[in-house]
């Protein structure tokens, strides 16, 4: 299965079989008071900044939300999405709760870009789902519904179902949905760790579908958010994740590894390349292996 995205200049393939796909989650205001501010007062050089640092860092694809309590979402998205492709290449994911911002968005996002979300409710996929149609873009699907989000697996999945059929009737194919299993806190229900990993595998197993995860939500609460986002990315890849929603300034080595552990970077290159752009202190203060290192590298660059 292949969820394919563009930008004007570049295409970005998720696929089940691939290598972890990022998206850049910080242009996002909620929680993040500097950027909230910054676009208040239709300032738009921060955002900017987050563009580039995160496409540095690694991302594939950045998401996009502007939602911030009393102001026009629907302006806002717009001008932001503009200000961001016009500043990376990019693909993009736009992330809004409502539909006039998302159809807003989508006029001027270039390329094929990746909506984020609908959900199961019914008058949502209604509203959405022809939208994405009509604009030829994919879309992240929740595996939750009007009535919330199901504590066990086959409920997740039995909503996936609905949602992946709603869309085949009006002519979004499967590899145009990606599926959002939902990670909660462990802090706060010990098993919401298990549910996730075991509704990716259905989904996996049952509709090969490309699967998003967001990282951070697992930690919720917990000291050392870091150490448990690690391992829980890295399950969930092993579940058959596919596709992260994180903060590619903390995450992208721990990606590398884990695509590199699971057979999917030939040669270590990515990871190298990952190295060598981003660790100063093992160029300067060489460790057992950078033999090796040096070996593989000059082998495959
Ligand atoms: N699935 C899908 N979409 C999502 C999520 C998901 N979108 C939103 C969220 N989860 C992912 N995005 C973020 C963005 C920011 C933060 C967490 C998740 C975050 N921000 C810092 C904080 O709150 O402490 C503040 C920003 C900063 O200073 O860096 O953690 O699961 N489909």
């Amino acid at each position: 299965m292949q969820t394919t995205l563009r930008s004007d200049t570049a295409e970005v393939n998720i696929q089940t079989e691939g290598p972890i796909v990022i998206i850049g989650e910080k242009i996002n205001p909620t929680g993040h008071k500097r950027l909230a501010e910054e676009m208040k007062a239709d300032r738009f050089d921060y955002v900017s900044e987050l563009a580039s640092a995160q496409v540095a860092a690694g991302a594939d694809i950045l998401d996009i939300n502007a939602c911030i309590p009393g102001l026009d979402e629907v302006a806002l998205l717009t001008e932001v999405v503009k200000v961001v492709s016009s500043k990376v290449s990019v693909p993009l994911c736009i992330d809004s709760s409502n539909p006039k911002a998302i159809a807003a968005a989508l006029a001027v996002a270039p390329g094929k870009p990746l909506v984020n979300s609908v959900s199961g409710q019914e008058t949502l996929l209604r509203e959405m789902l022809p939208m994405v149609k009509d604009s030829g873009a994919a879309v992240i699907a929740l595996t939750m519904d009007g009535k919330g989000i199901p504590n066990n697996p086959h409920d997740r999945l039995a909503i996936a179902a609905r949602i992946l059929d709603y869309a085949a009737r009006i002519g979004i194919p499967a590899n145009d949905v990606v599926i959002d299993p939902l990670v909660m806190a462990v802090g706060a229900d010990q098993q919401a760790g298990k549910v996730t990993l075991k509704t990716i595998e259905l989904l996996r197993q049952e509709f090969g579908v490309n699967i998003i995860i967001g990282a951070s939500n697992v930690s919720f609460g917990l000291p050392a958010r870091h150490t448990v986002n690690q391992a829980f990315l890295a399950l969930a890849a092993g579940a058959g994740a596919n596709c992260v929603i994180t903060d590619p300034m903390k995450f992208t080595s721990l990606i590398r590894a884990t695509d590199l552990l699971r057979g999917r970077d030939s040669h270590a290159k990515r990871y190298i390349r990952h190295y060598r752009a981003h660790s100063q202190s093992c160029r300067s203060k060489p460790e057992v292996g950078s033999a090796f290192l040096s070996l593989t590298t000059k082998e495959v660059m």
